[in-house]
């Protein structure tokens, strides 16, 4: 049921990282902690995705050394076996099976890092570490490199360079291999066969947190051990709270429903929006707004390939939305004036997509030397324009408290795109049409 990459990609990813980095480098990436929800309780675990690239080991707390000019670059740092405490936490690899298991070249007990640390730094040109992120040891980077320093006059010298790694991992995690793909893929089809069950369990008079359990339900069944983020179930006017993750309120006949939610695969994300209605049906004015938001997304899509840019498609999406805010009314005056005024961001008020991996918002720049990043064969991303009518605004009462999202999650390919959550229903008809089966 669950596939895993082979080690030997995880050496790839560590190898192509070494070859990028400058002569003399010693890059450190850490493993995440345990943290506490409550009192002795931990949240469950998610492994930081940084870590999990470069390894594909899950146990926390432990560290990974990329050192270019040493004899043995790939080092790992984890916990030692323990029978005492795998009792009672499972079982630890420990740092005799880690070479094997794993393929690095040297594994170390995490007790012996503060020895073992200023040896690896003395002499080296630079150290790397992904800067002013939580789970980095940068605090200890700085012990590390004061004890060092603390050796000066046995000879010893401390890196004079310190870089933030996260240009040169987070761009290589941007680019999808085969075998992340297939990885998204599974994702992709976990959250949409999730989705389908979900929507044909949503009723008036049911809770959102309860379509939200059915959604988590068939995630697990399906493969998906979690979601791949805090699932928001948005009935009315809470889908013009973008994050609304409470999902505390009954679903009403004659309301929209929003779900933003996705399974997370061998850690990776989908990440999928549908909006529809409660009752089986859209009334005239939410099937109205519904398909501008459609039309806004089809057309972004349509823009995607290689060369292209998310810009391009969050222009031909916001182009299509102001035309339908015109025509409806809720803008007044004229289109070309409300597009070139952005007046639209009143009610389109976010992004039109991000990257989408190891994290459901993932890393990689969207910028690069003051230019748009463009598009490549293998990268992934979401699109997802929507509209969100507040109670106060100032238009007719029939559009008020409405919001409307549509997300899918797009791979671009050499030719152009693969829309890889294509398979849930998304037009009005489609979605009656689901819907009324749910009913039989
Ligand atoms: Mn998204």
């Amino acid at each position: 049921m669950l596939e895993q990459l082979p080690i030997e990609e995880f050496q790839q990813r560590r190898a192509a990282l070494l070859r990028q980095l400058p002569k003399g480098s010693v890059a450190i990436v850490a493993a995440a902690s345990e943290k506490t929800r409550s009192n002795d309780t931990e949240y469950p675990f998610r492994q930081n995705s940084d870590f999990f690239y470069l390894t594909g080991f899950n146990e926390p707390d432990a560290l990974l050394l990329l050192a270019n000019d040493a004899e043995q670059p790939v080092q790992l740092f984890c916990h030692d076996k323990d029978p005492q405490v795998e009792v009672w936490h499972g079982l630890r690899l420990g740092v005799e099976n880690a070479v094997e298991q794993l393929g690095v070249d040297v594994a170390y007990s995490l007790d012996d890092i503060d020895s073992h640390l200023p040896e690896l730094l003395n002499g080296s040109e630079r150290v790397l570490i992904l800067r002013g992120e939580e789970d980095q040891p940068e605090l200890q980077l700085s012990y590390w490199l004061h004890s060092v320093r603390e050796k000066a006059r046995q000879g010893y010298q401390a890196p004079p360079i310190v870089e933030d790694l996260a240009p040169y991992l987070h761009n290589m995690r941007r680019s999808k291999s085969a075998g992340e793909q297939r990885m998204m893929r599974r994702a992709a089809d976990i959250s949409v066969a999730a989705f389908k069950r979900a929507m044909q369990f949503a009723k008036p008079g049911r809770y959102e947190f309860q379509v939200a359990a059915e959604l988590h339900h068939a995630f697990a069944m399906e493969g998906a051990h979690q979601p791949a983020y805090g699932t928001i179930c948005a009935g009315g006017a809470n889908a013009c709270v973008l994050h609304y993750t409470d999902n505390k309120d009954r679903l009403q006949d004659g309301d929209l429903l929003l779900i933003d939610a996705g399974g997370e695969y061998q850690g990776y994300a989908a990440d999928i929006t549908r909006t529809f209605p409660v009752n089986g049906r859209f009334t005239e004015p939410q099937r109205q707004l519904y398909q501008w938001v459609l039309d806004a997304q089809l057309a972004a899509i349509e823009v995607l390939r290689p060369g292209a840019t998310l810009q391009q498609a969050t222009d031909a999406a916001a182009k299509v939305l102001n035309r339908g805010l015109t025509q409806l009314g809720i803008l007044d005056g004229d289109e070309q004036q409300n597009y070139e005024q952005k007046r639209w961001r009143k009610y389109f008020i976010h992004g039109l997509g991000h990257w989408l991996g190891l994290d459901v918002h993932d890393r990689g720049d969207y910028r690069n030397n003051g230019s748009n990043v463009k598009l490549a064969a293998g990268m992934v991303l979401t699109v997802e324009p929507g509209l969100y009518i507040p109670a106060d605004a100032e238009v007719e009462e029939q559009w008020r408290d409405i919001g409307i999202r549509i997300e899918d999650d797009i791979l671009i390919t050499a030719n152009g795109h693969e829309n890889l959550t294509a398979a849930l229903p998304k037009t009005v008809e489609d979605i009656e049409a689901w819907l009324a089966q749910g009913q039989n």
